[in-house]
């Protein structure tokens, strides 16, 4: 207790940042705001949701936010600078889920540079949860986001062609510690880093309400019209009020066979840790292909829970995901792995 009072006084005296506002029973820090995201792009994209959190914003605000960040780098895998489909198209799927179990999401989207607020609309106004392709496109057009033009970032048109000749259909994602994937390339490696297809985030607002967001170009040179997991509610993404938080990056299709995030989430639900609950997802997938198979791909889960808790675990070494929950505190964690 008097750590608990002495801690309170120490921030409303105001450290020079606004993190914690509190301490759960064992003396844990309730961590309010915080949000998390996957990947070294993370970084930027925390920086502009702590912008609106660290303000009392919502974080339904701050997870959109956060990852137009990313999708507006034009030398991200994320977004329209991204790897095309294999007829030489970028396709874009996302999605977001607020406090009330509210969620959007947009899938086979073209030409539209912030897919994740298109998936707010759908969300706003609309009655649905999602909308594909040309009818995604359409009701963008129509509520006013303009339609860029179709036309390849430098880097995705190297690596396209690059692709082009062989044109084989392997479709892996980010194992990061196989290099040699780049002449098929699904993830680009650029400057010595991996540019990753994907963020998700998650993130916990000063009220204590949770939103998440998750937006990708889905998996580099895949089969015209294939879909991820990000775009759908439960796989890619899921958010519960009551307890937590999760989303997903990795190989979407195995994410999408044990409903993941909302895995993740029913795991915290049970009294596992968001750590514990990543791994265990992850444990389902390996038992499900098998380890030999496991390894030739990655996932890697992310989440929060109320108490505003993270953790992360991934099947392969190479995963990693940002952290920010005060001014001065944004930064890297190395996902744990199995194999
Ligand atoms: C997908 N999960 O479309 C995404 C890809 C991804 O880093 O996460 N790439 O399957």
């Amino acid at each position: 207790m008097v750590h608990r009072r002495r801690f309170l006084q120490l921030g409303s005296l105001g450290l020079g940042s606004f993190s914690f506002t509190g301490f759960t029973a064992g003396n844990t820090a309730v961590r309010k705001p915080i949000v998390i995201s996957t990947w070294e792009t993370g970084i930027a994209a925390n920086k502009a949701a702590w912008n609106v959190l660290s303000k009392g914003g919502r974080a339904l605000d701050a997870v959109e936010q956060g990852v137009m960040v990313t999708e507006a780098s034009q030398n991200c895998c994320v977004g329209l600078g991204a790897n095309p489909d294999r007829d030489g198209f970028v396709t874009l799927d996302s999605s977001i889920m607020d406090e009330n179990a509210n969620c959007g999401s947009v899938a086979f989207l073209e030409r539209i540079k912030h897919p994740v607020s298109v998936a707010r609309r759908v969300m706003e106004k609309t009655p649905h949860v999602m909308l594909v392709g040309s009818g995604a496109q359409q009701f963008a057009v129509e509520e006013g986001f303009p339609l860029e033009p179709q036309k390849l970032s430098d880097e995705a048109e190297r690596s396209y062609k690059n692709w082009l000749k062989t044109s084989q259909y392997k479709p892996v994602i980010n194992i990061e510690n196989n290099k040699k994937q780049t002449a098929f390339a699904p993830t680009r490696f650029e400057n010595g880093e991996w540019n990753h297809d994907t963020i998700g985030m998650v993130a916990m607002d000063a009220a204590g309400n949770l939103s998440g967001s998750c937006t990708t170009s889905g998996m580099g040179f895949k089969m015209r019209g294939r879909l991820g997991d990000s775009p759908i509610i439960g796989a890619g993404l899921f958010v519960d009020n009551e307890v937590g938080a999760a989303t997903a990056t990795g190989q979407g299709e195995d994410v999408i066979r044990i409903c993941g995030s909302h895995l993740v989430v029913e795991l915290m639900r049970q009294g596992l840790s968001p750590e514990a609950a990543c791994k265990k997802a992850v444990e389902r997938i390996i038992k499900i292909k098998g380890n030999a198979k496991a390894k030739e791909i990655q996932v890697g889960f992310i989440a929060i829970n109320k108490q505003g808790e993270y953790g992360g675990y991934c099947i392969q070494k190479g995963f990693n995901f940002a952290v920010c929950y005060a001014d001065d505190k944004n930064f890297m964690v190395d996902g744990k792995f199995l194999i």
